[in-house]
């Protein structure tokens, strides 16, 4: 597969053509950054591993039923994946409290609740991702109520695969963000990345985090967590 012309570069990715229009190829950054670009740092050796276990969770997934833009992984950083139009949606699934929804609700974090709980933002970076419900997404044709229903599904049998995988890691995942994308057919499937930089997870023992919330709040070891993570996901 020929590498082509770069198509996009993000925060944490690039993106680029191949000699298939209905296939790229995604290229992971050891750029981290933090509330909306505001902080800005690097992890060394991040890309290699939010690559590697981004593409370990989709093929678990995949196993599982849930439809992904996977296809092939091509190198430590470089993985061949379906194009897909992003729909502009962040879906954050919690299980427990943390991050923006106990300061939004005034509540301490690690309040375990009795069913999973759903939200959307607007992905927009100029507006700060601003929190949206689904009507909100109908209103601005982010997504049609079909869409909507289709990634909520997913969204949730994806939280039940993860909750499920992590214990077995030893792992809380507390939550996490996810990002679907329709490819030329239609069809909806999960896009983006789930890694310590998408995801909430403390160690089930110590509660130590073991994601980006290190660096987010400057709380050091954040090289140290990422390679946890990787070991106890990849077993090495
Ligand atoms: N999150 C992202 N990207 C964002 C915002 C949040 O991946 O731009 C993830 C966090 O890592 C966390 C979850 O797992 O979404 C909820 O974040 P927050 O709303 O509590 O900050």
């Amino acid at each position: 597969m020929e590498k082509k012309e770069q198509l996009y570069e993000g925060k944490a990715k690039k993106v680029f053509a191949t000699d298939d229009a209905n296939l790229v190829i995604v290229d992971y950054k050891d750029d981290a950054t933090a509330f909306n670009g505001e902080k800005k740092g690097t992890i060394t050796g991040k890309g290699v591993i939010n690559n590697v276990m981004s593409n370990h969770m989709f093929q678990l997934l995949e196993q599982q039923g849930v439809p992904t833009h996977f296809v092939e992984q091509l190198s430590e950083r470089e993985t061949l994946v379906k194009k897909v139009s992003i729909v502009p949606l962040e879906v954050i699934i919690r299980n427990i409290s943390a991050g923006s929804f106990a300061k939004r609700f005034g509540v301490e974090e690690g309040i375990v609740f009795d069913e999973p709980t759903i939200e959307f933002s607007y992905k927009n970076d100029e507006l700060g991702d601003p929190l949206m419900n689904a009507y909100h997404a109908i209103a601005l044709k982010a997504a049609t109520r079909e869409e909507i229903e289709t990634i909520k599904a997913m969204a949730f049998k994806v939280n039940e695969v993860m909750k499920q995988y992590f214990d077995t890691l030893n792992v809380i995942l507390v939550d996490f963000k996810l990002e679907f994308g329709k490819t030329a057919d239609g069809k909806i499937v999960l896009a983006d990345e789930i890694s310590p930089d998408t995801c909430r997870l403390w160690d089930k023992t110590t509660k130590e985090k073991l994601d980006k919330d290190r660096f987010r709040r400057d709380m050091g070891g954040v090289e140290e967590a990422y390679q946890e993570i990787m070991k106890r996901v990849m077993g090495k």
